[in-house]
C-alpha cells in the first residue's frame, strides 16, 4: 500500500512537470469555465470519466492529451491504457438503458459500483482514484475482447 502510493505520487509530479514543461500552448486546455464545473457534459450514449470531482479535469492527474473528460460507448478493461487509471473522481451514466459498472481493478476485478441511466456522482468519496476497468451492462460479457480496448 504505501510503496504503491509513493509510485503513485512520482508518477503525478512527473505528469504535472511534463505539464510545466509545456507551458502557455496548454493553458487554454487546462481552464474549466466556472458556469461548467456542475455540468457533465457528457454526449448521450456515453458514459463519462473525470478526473477532478464536478466534473472535471485534473490537470495533475490526467495527461495534456486528454483534456476533460473519457467517455465511452461500450467498455474499457485498462484504463491505464488510457492515461485514466485511479484518477476517477467523478462520473457520469449518459447512456441510454444500461447500467454502468465501475470496478476497483482491471478486468472487472476487485470491488465495484454502477449506476444507473442519468445518473452520476460529483464525488466519488470512497472510491476516488480507484476506478480501473469500466463496463456497460449489456457488455458486462465482452471483457477482454476488442470491444473493451
Ligand atoms: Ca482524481
Amino acid at each position: 500500500m504505501s510503496s504503491r502510493a509513493r509510485r503513485s505520487g512520482r508518477s503525478r509530479i512527473a505528469t504535472f512537470a511534463a505539464a510545466v514543461a509545456v507551458g502557455l500552448v496548454a493553458t487554454i486546455g487546462v481552464a474549466v469555465p466556472a458556469s461548467a464545473a456542475n455540468s457533465p457534459g457528457c454526449a448521450r450514449g456515453y458514459t463519462c470519466l473525470y478526473s477532478g470531482y464536478d466534473y472535471t479535469w485534473d490537470v495533475m492527474q490526467t495527461p495534456l492529451s486528454y483534456t476533460g473528460q473519457l467517455g465511452f460507448l461500450n467498455c474499457i478493461d485498462q484504463l491505464t491504457r488510457y492515461s485514466y487509471n485511479d484518477v476517477v473522481s467523478s462520473v457520469y451514466n449518459a447512456g441510454y438503458t444500461d447500467r454502468v459498472y465501475l470496478y476497483e481493478h482491471e478486468f472487472q476485478l476487485g470491488k465495484r459500483v454502477s449506476y444507473v441511466v442519468s445518473t452520476g456522482s460529483t464525488n466519488l468519496g470512497n472510491w476516488n482514484d480507484k476506478i480501473s476497468s469500466t463496463y456497460f451492462e449489456s457488455v458486462l460479457n465482452k471483457k477482454n475482447t476488442s470491444t473493451c480496448r
